[in-house]
C-alpha cells in the first residue's frame, strides 16, 4: 500500500500554459502527469481541483486500473476532452510512481523495450515552398528520418502549421482568437508542388508527412491522397473532421496514401469504427488527451489486430511531461508507428528538467526511475497563466470554418 496523501493542481506558463497535477504518497514518492488542454486548461485544473483530488486522498497508488475505472465509470459523465485529460493527469502520475518505487523506467513496466528507440517526426514550416524545404534539409541534417512539411498557402495571409519562429512553432498565440482565412481550393493547388519539390531536394531515403487539419471534405481528402501518391508520403493527417467515422470510406476508395487522425480524440470509443473498418493507417490519440498509459494501451491494442500503427500527438502544447510517458509508451508497444516531436522552449525544458534525449532522429526515455521527468515548481511559480487561444479560421466569404 502506497497512500495517496496529497495531490496538487500546478498552471504554469513558461512560454505557453501547462497544468500539472503533482501526487504525493505516505512513502515520499510522488508522481506528476500532464494535464494540459490547449485553450481549455482551467476547466481541466478546476475538474482535477473540485472534484478529482478529494477523492484521491487516502487511496492506494499503485491500484492504477482501479482508480482509472474509478475516475471514468464512477463519475457517470463518461468520455470527453476535460474528463479525460484529468483521468489521464492521474495515470500518468500513477505510473511514474510506480516506475519509482520500483526502481524501473516506466517502459520496463510496460514489457520492456521493442525497439531501440523511437522514431520522431520533426515539423518543417515555411511562408514558401523554399523555404519549407530549407527548413526540412535542416531537419534532415540533423539526422530527423521523418519530417512534416506545411507550407503558406498562395494568396492567403495566413496559414495553419505556418511558424513566425523556425522551431518553437505555437499555435496558441493571443488573448483572443486570432482569426485565419482560409480557401480549400488554393490549398489544394499548393500542397502537392511542395511533396515533388521536397521529392527533389531531400530525395527517396526520409518519410514525408502532411497535416490537412480536418479543413477537407471526404472527397477533396480523396484527391489530395491521390495527388501526393507518386511522392509517398508517409501519411496525410486530419484530412477531414472524424465526427464521421465512416467518411473515411469515402477516402479510402480513392487513395493509398496513409491516413492518420486521432490527436483530438479521448476515448477509444472515437477511434473503434476507424480501426475495426481498417479505414485508417496510423492512431493518433496520446497519452494526455485519451485517459493515459493505461487507455493508450488500449487503445493500441485494438489497433494492433489490425495492423494500424500509433502516431502519438507530441505538439508543444503538450507539456514534458507527456512527452516523456510517451516515450516510455512508444518503446515499448508492439505496433508502434513514429511520434510527433516538436521541441518545448528552454523555458519550458527549464521547469520540466527530463532524462529523454534526441539522437539521429530517435528519441530515448531515459532510465531513470518513472518517467524520468520533474517539474521545478519555484520555478514554475515565476510563470503566470496566461490566457491563450487557438485561432479559428473563416472561408473568404466569412462562413466559420474548421481550425
Ligand atoms: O493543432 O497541438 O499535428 N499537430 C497539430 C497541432 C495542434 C495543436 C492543438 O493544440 O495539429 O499543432
Ligand atoms: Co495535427
Amino acid at each position: 500500500m502506497l497512500r495517496i496523501t496529497n495531490a496538487r493542481v500546478i498552471v504554469t506558463c513558461p512560454g505557453r500554459n501547462f497544468v500539472t497535477l503533482k501526487i504525493e504518497t505516505d512513502a515520499g514518492v510522488y508522481g506528476i502527469g500532464d494535464a494540459t488542454l490547449n485553450g481549455r486548461e482551467l476547466a481541466v485544473a478546476s475538474y482535477l481541483e473540485d472534484h478529482v483530488i478529494p477523492c484521491l486522498i487516502g487511496k492506494d497508488a499503485h491500484r492504477i486500473e482501479d482508480i482509472w475505472q474509478y475516475l471514468y465509470r464512477g463519475a457517470y459523465w463518461r468520455r470527453g476532452p476535460v474528463t479525460m485529460t484529468a483521468i489521464a493527469a492521474v495515470d500518468t502520475a500513477l505510473w511514474d510512481i510506480k516506475g519509482k518505487a520500483a526502481g524501473l523506467p516506466v517502459y520496463q513496466l510496460l514489457g520492456g523495450a521493442a525497439r531501440e528507440g523511437v522514431m520522431v517526426y520533426g515539423h518543417a514550416n515555411g511562408e514558401t515552398i523554399e523555404a519549407t524545404i530549407e527548413a526540412a534539409l535542416d531537419y534532415k541534417e540533423q539526422g530527423y528520418k521523418a519530417i512534416r512539411l506545411q507550407s503558406g498557402v498562395p494568396g492567403l495571409a495566413s496559414t495553419y502549421g505556418v511558424s513566425k519562429d523556425k522551431y518553437f512553432y505555437e499555435p496558441a498565440d493571443a488573448a483572443l482568437p486570432t482569426e485565419n482565412v482560409w480557401s480549400t481550393e488554393k490549398y489544394m493547388r499548393s500542397v502537392p508542388p511542395l511533396f515533388a519539390k521536397a521529392r527533389d531536394a531531400l530525395g527517396w531515403d526520409v518519410h514525408l508527412l502532411h497535416d490537412a487539419h480536418h479543413r477537407l471534405t471526404p472527397i477533396e481528402a480523396g484527391r489530395l491522397g491521390r495527388d501526393l501518391e507518386p511522392y509517398r508520403p508517409f501519411w496525410l493527417e486530419d484530412p477531414t473532421p472524424a465526427e464521421n467515422q465512416d467518411s473515411f470510406r469515402l477516402i479510402r476508395q480513392h487513395t493509398t496514401t496513409p491516413i492518420a487522425v486521432g490527436e483530438i480524440f479521448s476515448s477509444i470509443h472515437d477511434c473503434r469504427s476507424l480501426i475495426e473498418n481498417q479505414l485508417i493507417d496510423y492512431i493518433r490519440a496520446t497519452v494526455v488527451h485519451a485517459g493515459g498509459i493505461t487507455h493508450l494501451r488500449r487503445i493500441a491494442a485494438l489497433a494492433d489486430l489490425y495492423q494500424v500503427r500509433t502516431g502519438c500527438h507530441g505538439a508543444t502544447d503538450l507539456s514534458p511531461v507527456c512527452m516523456a510517458a510517451a516515450l516510455h509508451f512508444g518503446l515499448s508497444v508492439p505496433n508502434f508507428g513514429v511520434q510527433e516531436y516538436m521541441r518545448h522552449a528552454a523555458e519550458t525544458d527549464a521547469v520540466f528538467p527530463h532524462a529523454y534525449r534526441f539522437e539521429r532522429g530517435m528519441m530515448h526515455p531515459g532510465d531513470a526511475p518513472g518517467l524520468g521527468v520533474d517539474i521545478d515548481e519555484a520555478l514554475a511559480a515565476r510563470y503566470e497563466y496566461k490566457r491563450a487561444y487557438l485561432p479559428v479560421n473563416r472561408l473568404e466569404d466569412g462562413t466559420l470554418f474548421n481550425w
